[in-house]
C-alpha cells in the first residue's frame, strides 16, 4: 500500500465523522426523525465513535395533529380505516377471537413512549412494585424510595437508562409510534388500533437523540435485563446495528432461558443480512423473530434488510399511522415498524394462549403466516403476517372459518382478502376505501418519500 493511502483514509472518516455530527445536530434540532440515524451503525463499525446500536430508518412521512374522522364499523376509533397495515395482516378477524390482554407484557426498547397519549394511557405497564401507598401513607410512585428493592427509584412504568431516572418522555417520536401500533387503545373513540387493543407496555428507553454522548448498545442490554427481571414476556426492539456484542446476545440468551420471546428488526440497510448480519437480530437465538417489512404491494421495501436464513417474517411496514408525542399520529416507514406488527401478533397469541412460551407463539406466527411469491428469496418462511391464522390454524379449539370467534357482538368480521375459501365468514365491515388510494390523494409525495433519506415533516 502506497503511503499516502492511508492518511487520505483516515482523512476520509474524519471528515465523514464531522458530516454525521452535522447531520445529528440538524436533525436534533427538527425532532421527530429517524432518517439520520441511518448508516450511522455502517459509520460506527467503521470509525468505531458514533453509537453502536441506533433507531433505523423510521421516516415520519407526515405527521397530522387530528386523524381524519372515518367512522368504522369495527371499532369506533377514527383512524382504523387508514390502517392498511392491519387489513394486510388480517387483524379484524383476529380481534374477533380475542383483542388481548393487560396481562400480557411487551417491553418496547426504544426512545421512551408518551405514557400520557390519549390513545396509549390505559395499556401502559404498571409495576405492581413500585405502585399503591407505602407504610407511611406516601405514594409509591413518587415517594422516592425504591419500593420493590430493584435498584430503580419509582420506576413505576420502566426505566429511562439514557439518563437513569424515571422520566420516560420520547423526544424523538419513534417509540411512541412503536407502542401505538402494538397497543393503542380500541373503542375509546380515539385514534387508532394497536394490534393487540389490550395490553401492558413496559417502557423502557435505550436512546435519546437529545443526549448524543449516550452509549445505546450498553443502554439497550440494561433494557433486556431489566424487562427479563421485570417480567415482560415479549420484547420489541426496533433498531439495531452491525457490531457483534457478547453482552447484548448473553442478555437475549437470557431472556431465552426465561421462554422470552425477542421481537427484533431486520434493518434498514438495504443488505441481505445472511452476508451483513445486523444484530440484535441476527443472533441466532431461537427466541429471536427477525422481521422486515413490506409495502402495500406486499414487496419488501427496497429500504428493508432480506435474508433466506436471517429473516423470519415480513410485516407492514410503509406509511404505517400511529400515535406521536403529545396526542398527535402520523404515518411512519420501516422495519421499526414491521417489527411492532409481530410484537403486536405475539401479544394476541399470548393472550390468547396463556402459557405460552416463546417457542409456541414463534411457531403460531411463523408457521401460520401467508406465503407470498413476492417473498421468495426475503425471507426464511416466504411468509407475511396473518394475525388470524396466527391465532386459530394450529388452534384445535376454533376452526380456521373462524366459528367461534364471530359470536362477539361487537365485532364484526372481515372477509378474508387472500383466499376465498373463508369468503363463508360474516363480511359486514369494510375498512371502507383502500388506504393506498387515500394515502396518494391526501398525499400525492408520499411514494416518493419512502425510503428517503431526507426527513420530511409536516404540520
Ligand atoms: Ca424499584
Ligand atoms: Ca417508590
Ligand atoms: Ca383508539
Amino acid at each position: 500500500m502506497k503511503s499516502w493511502v492511508f492518511p487520505l483514509s483516515l482523512a476520509g472518516f474524519f471528515l465523514l465523522f464531522i458530516g454525521s455530527l452535522t447531520l445529528f445536530y440538524k436533525f436534533d434540532d427538527r425532532l421527530s426523525n429517524g432518517a439520520y440515524r441511518s448508516g450511522s451503525s455502517i459509520k460506527s463499525k467503521k470509525s468505531g465513535i458514533l453509537d453502536n446500536r441506533s433507531l433505523e430508518d423510521s421516516v415520519i412521512t407526515s405527521k397530522v395533529n387530528k386523524v381524519k374522522d372515518e367512522p368504522s364499523a369495527l371499532f369506533n376509533d377514527p383512524a382504523i380505516n387508514q390502517a392498511w397495515g392491519l387489513k394486510k395482516a388480517d387483524a379484524a378477524r383476529a380481534w374477533a377471537v380475542t383483542k388481548g390482554s393487560r396481562q400480557v407484557v411487551v417491553a418496547v426498547i426504544d426512545t421512551g413512549v408518551d405514557i400520557h397519549h390519549e390513545d396509549l394511557k390505559d395499556n401502559i405497564w404498571t409495576n405492581p412494585g413500585e405502585s399503591g401507598i407505602d407504610s407511611k401513607g406516601r405514594n409509591k410512585a413518587t415517594n422516592g424510595i425504591d419500593d420493590d428493592g430493584n435498584g430503580f427509584i419509582d420506576d413505576v412504568h420502566g426505566w429511562n437508562f439514557v439518563s437513569n431516572n424515571n422520566d420516560l418522555t420520547d423526544h424523538h417520536g419513534h417509540g411512541t409510534h412503536i407502542a401505538g401500533i402494538i397497543g393503542a387503545e380500541a373503542n375509546n373513540g380515539k385514534g387508532i388500533v394497536g394490534i393487540a387493543p389490550e395490553v401492558s407496555i413496559m417502557v423502557l428507553k435505550y436512546f435519546d437523540p437529545q443526549v448524543p454522548g449516550a452509549d445505546n448498545l450498553r443502554n439497550t442490554i440494561k433494557c433486556i435485563h431489566y424487562a427479563i427481571d421485570q417480567g415482560a414476556q415479549i420484547i420489541n426492539y426496533s433498531g439495531g446495528g452491525l457490531e457483534y456484542s457478547q453482552a447484548e446476545h448473553d442478555a437475549v440468551d437470557e431472556a431465552r432461558k426465561k421462554g422470552i420471546l425477542f421481537v427484533a428488526a431486520a434493518g434498514n440497510e438495504r443488505s441481505d443480512s445472511d452476508k451483513i448480519p445486523y444484530y440484535p437480530a441476527d443472533y441466532g437465538l431461537d427466541n429471536i423473530i427477525s422481521v422486515t417489512a413490506f409495502n402495500p404491494s406486499q414487496e419488501v421495501l427496497p429500504s428493508s434488510n432480506w435474508g433466506t436464513s436471517s429473516v423470519d417474517i415480513a410485516a407492514p411496514g410503509q406509511n404505517i399511522l400511529s400515535t406521536l408525542p403529545g396526542n398527535s399520529y402520523g404515518f411512519m416507514t420501516g422495519t421499526s415498524q414491521a417489527t411492532a406488527f409481530v410484537s403486536g401478533a405475539a401479544a394476541l397469541v399470548m393472550s390468547h394462549k396463556s402459557g405460552f412460551k416463546y417457542a409456541d407463539i414463534k411457531k403460531y406466527i411463523l408457521t401460520n403466516g401467508d406465503v407470498l411469491a413476492s417473498l421468495n428469496g426475503k425471507t426464511r418462511t416466504s411468509r407475511k403476517l396473518n394475525l388470524y391464522r396466527a391465532l386459530t390454524i394450529l388452534d384445535q379449539d376454533i376452526t380456521a372459518s373462524g366459528v367461534k370467534a364471530v359470536n362477539d357482538s361487537n365485532v364484526r368480521v372481515l372477509s378474508s382478502e387472500q383466499s376465498g375459501s373463508d369468503s363463508n365468514l360474516n363480511s359486514t365491515a369494510s375498512f371502507g376505501k383502500s388506504l393506498l388510494n387515500a394515502l396518494e390523494k391526501e398525499n400525492p409525495q408520499v411514494k416518493e418519500r419512502v425510503g428517503s433519506k431526507k426527513p420530511d415533516l409536516e404540520e
